[in-house]
């Protein structure tokens, strides 16, 4: 009952993916009648046993309020919360537990850094730089944050391979700059931005930068003091951990700074009703009951990801992206946006005369899962002047025999169509 899951040797390459899909119950379901091929870990990933058994367990034999109770299970609650803190801290190498606030996701990150420090340091006339690859999550909270204070948004370019216009964000940046905020891998792209080189220069000029680490968390070591970034959010869901459960990573000055994003229990050190007095970070940003079981599980996902060996893990992906790139290719009429050299985990495409939402569907029939639309990204699709594309995005657990699968079915696609 000590809600720690015991961390075996890490497994040495060559990478072995076979083993690995054994530990994820869904992969062996049948969708449709036939074997689940999963292609649409972008928008979310599956869940080793080790997260589910996480989960179970703290329902079944941990389950209390934190923060809170002086009896056995309170005490035991919190400790598993605040050790799932720390495991945060040493995935992302941030430099104090205090740096890490739990959230409900990367959205409710971005949120978070739009309602606290936006609002404290955001005016009239003042900038804010994005990029034209941002997920939603990470244009409306801005926009928002601008119409209130009369500020606007800055935009940085992405060349037609899918790739920052650098030079362009050079020049946006200037004196009334007061955040860069950028995503680390675009779901809708795969591109992996260069982002300790957008923090050096932003830093350059002064401008703190928020990365939204939404698609690499589950692809790459993230190490916060390496990019230099100021704050950093990624979801659990996507790490093969629960829904309901995110992070803020943020520089410790900064969040002392900030004032509290919302208000009630946990928050405070002492309430009257003239005046309250806030918690230390990072609890001033967690108001009432959070995530207990999300945190707990999300511990649980990094711990699994700890047993792999993440360099064997970023050379198969990188290897199974190239494949499925090529194969994807060969397809009549397919046509793949987001070329970038440098890339992670998502292919999309379009197809000649068949709309995105129709290869899903017929795609799914063949009992592969991928997704079609706007991948919550409509800017970009607009600068691509595609209103969706079809989004085939990967995991450590894919395998080339799925790839061949995708292949296949987008053939289904040609006949019917035919
Ligand atoms: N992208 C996709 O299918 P939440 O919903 O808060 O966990 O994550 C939001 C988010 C923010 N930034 C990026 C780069 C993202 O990819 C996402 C979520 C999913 O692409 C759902 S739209």
């Amino acid at each position: 009952m000590n809600g720690a899951v015991p961390v075996p040797a890490v497994w040495r390459a060559p990478f072995d993916v076979e083993r690995l899909r054994a530990d994820f119950p869904i992969l062996r379901e049948l969708v449709r009648g036939r074997r689940l091929v999963y292609l649409d870990n972008a928008a979310t990933t599956q869940k080793p046993q080790a997260v589910i058994d996480s989960l179970a367990r703290v329902y079944g034999q941990e389950n209390a309020n934190i923060h809170r109770g002086v009896h056995f299970l309170s005490e035991l609650a919190t400790a598993a919360f605040e050790d799932a803190r720390r495991a945060v801290q040493r995935l992302l190498n941030a430099p104090d537990p205090r740096e890490i606030v739990f959230v409900r996701g990367t959205t409710e990150a971005i949120n978070l850094v739009a309602h606290s420090f936006g609002r404290q340091q955001v005016g009239a006339g003042d900038e804010i730089v994005l990029s034209e690859m941002e997920h939603h999550s990470n244009i409306v909270p801005w926009q928002m944050l601008c119409e209130e204070r009369g500020a606007r948004l800055r935009v940085i370019p992405v060349s037609d391979r899918g790739e920052l216009d650098l030079d362009a964000f050079e020049r946006l940046l200037g004196p009334r700059t007061k955040l860069v905020s950028v995503v680390h891998v675009s779901n809708a792209l795969g591109t992996v931005n260069p982002v300790r080189r957008i923090v050096e220069l932003a830093h350059g000029a002064g401008v703190p930068v928020l990365v939204d680490g939404a698609q690499a968390v589950a692809h790459m070591p993230v190490d916060v003091q390496a990019i230099g970034c100021d704050f950093y959010a990624f979801s659990g869901h996507k790490v093969f951990g629960p829904t309901g459960i995110g992070v803020l990573y943020g520089r410790q000055a900064l969040l002392e700074a900030m004032p509290p994003y919302q208000g009630g229990g946990d928050m405070i050190r002492s309430v009257t009703f003239e005046r309250t007095t806030y918690n230390d970070v990072p609890h001033k940003f967690e108001a009432g009951t959070p995530n207990i079981a999300g945190a707990i599980g999300l511990r649980a996902a990094i711990d699994y990801l700890r047993r792999i060996d993440l360099a064997a893990m970023g050379a198969y992906e990188h290897d199974l992206l190239e494949y499925a790139t090529e194969a994807l290719t060969c397809v009549k009429g397919l046509r793949v946006v987001g070329t970038a050299a440098e890339k992670s985990g998502v292919i999309s495409f379009v197809l000649d005369e068949v709309h995105p939402h129709d290869i899903g569907t017929i795609l799914d029939q063949e009992g592969v899962a991928i997704r079609t639309g706007h991948h919550c990204c409509q800017p970009l699709m607009h600068r691509f002047g595609v209103p969706a594309t079809a989004r085939a995005s990967f995991a450590l657990y894919n395998t080339y025999a799925e790839v061949d699968a995708l292949v296949g079915a987008l053939r289904k696609v040609h006949e019917v169509f035919a």
